[in-house]
C-alpha cells in the first residue's frame, strides 16, 4: 500500500459489529467478563481500547513500523521512551529541540540520575565524541524546533548501530508524509500527534512507532504501567485527522515555500530558516531524506529587537499568535517568550533562539492572504 492510501486504510478494518466504516468511539473504561479472564480481548481501557488500538495501527502503518502506541500527549510519549533507561544511563540529544522536551530531560530525568548531552548534530560524526559505555539513547529532532536544522538520520543511525545505542527520532515537524525515520535506521519514531497528525488543533496526543517486538513489549508495558494514555474521543479525532494528512501536508509545503520566499525577499528580515533554500546549511541532507520541506518557517528581523518581534506577532490577523503548530490554521509564535522560555537565555541563544526570532506554522489557507497578512504585520 502506498502512503496516500495508508493514511486512509492503513491498519484499519471495518468494525466487526455493524461494519461501520469508521471505528466506533468505544467510550468505556471497562469490559464485561463472563468469568474472571473470560473476555473478548479487552479488560480495561488503560491497557487496551478498540478505538485507541485502531489509531495505534494507523500510526504503525503510516510510519512503516510494526507497532504503534498512543499517549495522552507528545511529552507523555517521550517520557515513556526515557523510562526505558536506568539511573546512570546517558543520552545524547540534539541541542535545538522543543523546550518542553528539554525541560522533561533536565528538570525531571536528570534528578533521576540520567545524564543528557545536548549537542549540534548537523555533523553526525560529532556524536561519537559524546558516546560512553553508559550511552543508551540518541534523541534526534529533525527538522529541529524552532531553528529548522536538519539532521542526517541515516548517518546518525549508523553511529547508533555501531555503538549498540537506541535511536529515537521526533518526527513531529516532518510527519511521515515527508520522512520515515524507521526506513532511515531509527529504532523509535515519536510524534506530538497534537500537531500535523491530528491536524486541526483540537487534541493533545503523543505517538510512538517501532519495528522490534521486544522494544514494543517494553513500551507497551510502560504505557500500561505508567498509564499516560489518550481517550477514545481523542483517538477518533486523530484517526480522522490522519486520513487527510497527505493532502494537508502537500498544501502546508506549498504555502511554506511561498511564505519562506516572501520573507527572504523582505528588506526588514535578517534571516529565514527553512530547509528548502539551497543556502540552508543542511539543504542537501533535507533533499535526500525528505520528500519536501514542510510548513514550518522561522525568521529574525534586522536589529534583533525584542519589542519589534512582539509587535509583528501582535499585528498578525490571519496568523494566530499561539503555542503549537501543524493545524490547518496558520499560527505564529515567539519562541524566546513562549515555547522555548523554559530554556535558559544563554542556552537558547547559543542555538539561535534570539529575541527577534518568530516561528510560523504555515497553514493551508490561501497563500496570497497569508503573504498579505505578513506584509501588513511586518510593515
Ligand atoms: O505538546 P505535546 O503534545 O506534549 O508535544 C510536545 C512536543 C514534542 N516534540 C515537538 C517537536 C513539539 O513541537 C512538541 C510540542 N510543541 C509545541 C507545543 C510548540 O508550540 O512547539
Amino acid at each position: 500500500m502506498k502512503f496516500n492510501t495508508k493514511t486512509i486504510h492503513g491498519g484499519q478494518e471495518h468494525d466487526p459489529a455493524y461494519g461501520s466504516v469508521m471505528p466506533p468511539i468505544y467510550q468505556t473504561s471497562t469490559y464485561a467478563q463472563s468469568t474472571p479472564g473470560g473476555h473478548k480481548g479487552y479488560e480495561y481501557s488503560r491497557t487496551h481500547n478498540p478505538t485507541r488500538n485502531a489509531l495505534e495501527k494507523s500510526f504503525a502503518s503510516i510510519e512503516n513500523g510494526n507497532y504503534g502506541l498512543a499517549f495522552g500527549s507528545g511529552l507523555a510519549a517521550i517520557d515513556a521512551v526515557i523510562k526505558l533507561l536506568q539511573p546512570g544511563d546517558e543520552v545524547v540529544s540534539t541541542n535545538d529541540l522543543y523546550g518542553g522536551t528539554y525541560r522533561l530531560f533536565t528538570k525531571i530525568y536528570e534528578d533521576f540520575g540520567i545524564k543528557f548531552h545536548f549537542i549540534g548534530m548537523e555533523n553526525a560524526n560529532k556524536i561519537e565524541e559524546y558516546i560512553t559505555p553508559d550511552t543508551k539513547l540518541i534523541w534526534v529532532e529533525t527538522p529541529t524546533n524552532p531553528m529548522m536544522n536538519v539532521i542526517d538520520v541515516k548517518a546518525v543511525s549508523k553511529i547508533a548501530q555501531k555503538n549498540n545505542v537506541l535511536l529515537a527520532v521526533d518526527n513531529t515537524f516532518a510527519t511521515p508524509y515527508l520522512q520515515q525515520p524507521l526506513d532511515l535506521g531509527a529504532d523509535i519514531v515519536m510524534h506530538s500527534a497534537t500537531k500535523y497528525l491530528g491536524g486541526h488543533s483540537d487534541v493533545v496526543m503523543g505517538a510512538l512507532v517501532v519495528r522490534d517486538k521486544d522494544l514494543a513489549d517494553k513500551l507497551y508495558f510502560i504505557q500500561n504501567a505508567s498509564g499516560a494514555v489518550c481517550g477514545p474521543q481523542d483517538s477518533f479525532l486523530v484517526l480522522r485527522g490522519i486520513k487527510t494528512l497527505h493532502i494537508r501536508m502537500q498544501r502546508h509545503c506549498e504555502n511554506g515555500r511561498a511564505v519562506a520566499e516572501y520573507l527572504a525577499s523582505h528588506p526588514k528580515i535578517e534571516k529565514v530558516y527553512w530547509p528548502g533554500f539551497e543556502s540552508h546549511p543542511n539543504h542537501e541532507v533535507a533533499k535526500s531524506q525528505m520528500n519536501d520541506f514542510g510548513g514550518m518557517v522561522s525568521f529574525t528581523t534586522k536589529g534583533n529587537n525584542y519589542d519589534e518581534a512582539i509587535k509583528i506577532v501582535e499585528n498578525l490577523k490571519i496568523f494566530t499568535l499561539a503555542e503549537s503548530l501543524g493545524g490547518v490554521e496558520s499560527l505564529a509564535g515567539h519562541p524566546a517568550s513562549m515555547t522555548h522560555a523554559s530554556i535558559p537565555k544563554e542556552e537558547r541563544e547559543k542555538t539561535g533562539v534570539v529575541d527577534s526570532l518568530i516561528r510560523l506554522s504555515v497553514g493551508i489557507e490561501d497563500e496570497e492572504d497569508l503573504i498579505e497578512d505578513l506584509k501588513q504585520a511586518i510593515g
